[in-house]
Formats: structure tokens, sequence, C-alpha cells
């Protein structure tokens, strides 16, 4: 008999299809009545499948008595009580490496989108504007002093694509064995260089990191560029910062509440915003569900999981 797997979000038909050959699925972001199916269903389920910008509700995982293993098809596992799931003996997969060139290549993109306008470019071709007149002068990127918040895999790909850009420092829990300046405090960086990039974990030490202090740091001929999570920036204040001109632009690919972006962010001058976007390519969707699914295969195998982080 299968086993009995509940997908907390949509996943590519490739995943939907290995997941379905493997478990019976239960689809939890397409349940009318959770409580309902929580009686009738929750001491069958083993294995919970989901996104990194998800994880798993603390309240869900309670809920769930033989649960046995998260897969998450991502890197960020800021969503899951690791503790709790370390305390039940819950495993917790993820899809390390895969997607790091991904973000990385985004995140320049991003900075270049940012300054030389590429969105507005296009507007103007597409909707006929040209004829009429030039677009106002953009900014230019190289030469520009960029900052990296967090250098894990992401952070140190990102700071390698963006050398031969500019100057590199960065701000990490730990100084690394890089050519590149270290701060200490992000408030330092931000000061020094031009383009802040979030590139950090989310958790206690990270949230809010950027506040208005940092903001104010980065200053009027500063940007700012977050592929990491929502929760490092206090988006009140980015949100202030940005009307007010506080800050030169923002490009953002994540956000406090996603879907949900608020309209005033979406009003303000000089974004660019992206629908966490960073690792959604078809190559590397596809090798992040050959991992969410190694891992699940290994966990009902009794065996390590390949991308397990509990
Ligand atoms: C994914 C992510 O967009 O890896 C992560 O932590 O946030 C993203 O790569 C997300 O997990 C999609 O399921």
């Amino acid at each position: 008999m299968k086993t009995e797997l509940l997908q907390l979000c949509p996943f590519s038909p490739y995943l939907e299809q290995g997941l379905a050959e493997r478990h019976t699925v239960h689809r939890w972001d397409l349940i009318d009545d959770s409580d309902r199916f929580l009686d009738e269903h929750a001491e069958s389920i083993r294995a919970v499948a989901t996104g990194g910008h998800i994880g798993i509700p603390a309240d869900l995982m309670a809920r769930l008595p033989v649960l046995g293993v998260v897969a998450i098809n991502g890197v960020g596992y800021d969503k899951v009580d690791t503790v709790e799931a370390r305390r039940r003996g819950i495993r917790v997969g993820t899809t390390p490496g895969i997607l790091t060139d991904d973000v990385a290549d985004l995140a320049v993109g991003m900075i270049i989108g940012l300054l030389r306008n590429l969105p507005q470019a296009h507007a103007h071709v597409r909707d006929g504007h040209w004829p009429a007149g030039d677009m106002p002068l953009a900014r230019k990127v190289s030469g520009r002093h960029f900052g990296i918040l967090g250098l894990g895999n992401i952070g140190l790909a990102t700071a390698r694509r963006l050398a031969p850009f500019g100057q590199i420092s960065y701000c990490s829990l730990q100084r690394k064995d890089v050519p590149y300046p270290y701060f200490a405090s992000v408030r330092e960086l931000a000061e020094a260089c031009d383009v802040l990039v979030l590139a950090a974990a989310a958790n206690a030490s990270t949230a809010h990191i950027i506040n208005r202090e940092v903001l104010d740091a980065l200053g009027p001929e500063g940007w700012l560029v977050n592929v990491s999570r929502g929760a490092l920036v206090d988006e009140a204040a980015l949100i202030t910062a940005l009307h007010e001109g506080r800050i030169a632009g923002a490009a953002l690919d994540v956000y406090a509440q996603e879907p949900h972006v608020p309209q005033a962010l979406r009003e303000a001058p000089n974004v660019l915003l992206t629908p966490h976007i960073a690792s959604a390519t078809q190559e590397t969707r596809r090798a992040m569900a050959d991992m969410v699914l190694a891992n699940l295969d290994a966990y009902f195998a009794g065996q390590p999981l390949p991308g397990g982080v509990v």
C-alpha cells in the first residue's frame, strides 16, 4: 500500500507525478474543511512535501502524530520548527546546492534591471513611446561597490558574478577565506557600499536586520536587492524610505507576506519586483524535484536523507 503524503503547495507536473507514483497524495492547499480532513487522515500522514517559502505551520505539524519526514522543494527551512522536528524525530530534507546558480544569476539580473531601468525601457518600446522621445538616463552598474549580506553558497556565487563589475565587500556571521573586505556590522557595510544584496538565511538573528537605520546608512545613492527572505527586511521602513527617496531603489524577489505585496510597495518609485522566481527555471526546478523525491525515497528506505538538515 502507498504511504500517505500531504502536499502543501502546487509543484511542477514532473514533481507532482513523481510524488503520485510513490504516495497517496493529499493536496492541503485545495482542502476546504481542514479540520474534517485531519480528523480522517491525520493518523496516516507520514510525509509532507512543501516549498521553502511555506515550510510547515507549527500547528499543522502538531496535528500530524505519525509524521516522519518534511521534504522541502527549496533550500530555506526557516518556516519549519527544526527544534520541534528534532524532538519528535521528524526528518527534514532540502535541495542544497541545486539552486545556487539560479539565485545568484537573478541577483545580478535584478541589479542591472534596476539600475538600467530595463522594465521601463522594455515598456517604452513595446508601448510605442519611443517616437515621442528618449527615456530618462539610467544609472551605471560597472564600478559600483557591492555589499553582500550572508556569504553562504548563494552569497558567494553572487559575489563571484559581481566581482568583474566592481568592488565586493561582505558581512557574514563569520569571516570567510575570501579576497573581499569583511564588515562585522551590516550598518557599516550599507554605509560603505552602493548596492546591498541580501543573501542570508532567515532566522532570529537576521529578522528585520534591514531596518530604518541600515536603510539610512545605505542612503539616497544606495540600492537594496533581496533574493533571500522577506523576513530580513522591515518592509514598512523600506516602503517609507523608498517613498521619501532616502534610498535610491530596491529590487525584491521576496516579501514579508507572500504572495501579498503591500500596495504602497507596489506603487513605490524605483522598484523592480518579481514574484519569488529566483529558483524558478525549468532546469533547476527539475533537479530540485529529483532531490525532493530522493529525500522521500531515502526516508522510506530507512536511509539518511541526501539533502537532510534535521
Ligand atoms: C523556492 C526558496 O521558490 O529555496 C528556497 O528556499 O524559497 C525557493 O527556491 C520555493 O521553495 C519554491 O517551492
